[in-house]
């Protein structure tokens, strides 16, 4: 992994995205705003502290964590959740937790060409592809 961080990412496929946004509960104004941008993201690390950063038109959401440690996040949409990121060689598995006991996964796996996303939520997953900028 340390050999990708501060590499840039941009969205460039996305599969079942707003099924998963809506069995979050996400209205249909943000919904139709998420899937509308293609955020570039990239990772860094200070210390033992990792900075996870998405940055778009819709929102900019920049993740401090350290793996396996709790933090409170607030999601592009404005829900607060509780999460925590685990890493798993080039994989970072997120945990997502918020108020009404919903739980979400969403793993990144990083590599030299693309990020891909995989969110799951119940029974609904959805992929999305981010592709290393030149
Ligand atoms: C991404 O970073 C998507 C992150 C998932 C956010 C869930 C709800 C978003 C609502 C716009 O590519």
């Amino acid at each position: 992994l340390t050999e990708l961080l501060g590499k840039k990412y941009k969205l460039s496929t996305s599969d079942n995205f707003d099924e998963y946004m809506k069995k979050l509960g996400v209205g249909f104004v943000t919904r139709k705003a998420g899937a509308a941008v293609s955020p570039v993201v990239d990772l860094q690390k200070n210390g033992d502290e990792y900075v996870l950063s998405s940055v778009s038109t819709f929102k900019n959401v920049i993740l401090k964590f350290k793996p396996g440690v709790e933090f409170d996040q607030e999601t592009p949409d404005g829900r607060k959740v509780k999460s925590t990121i685990t890493i798993d060689g080039n994989t970072l598995h997120e945990v997502q937790k918020d108020a009404d006991g919903k739980s979400t996964t969403i793993d990144r796996t990083f590599s030299k060409d693309e990020v891909k996303m995989v969110l799951s939520v119940n029974d609904v997953t959805a992929t999305r592809v981010y592709k290393a900028q030149a």
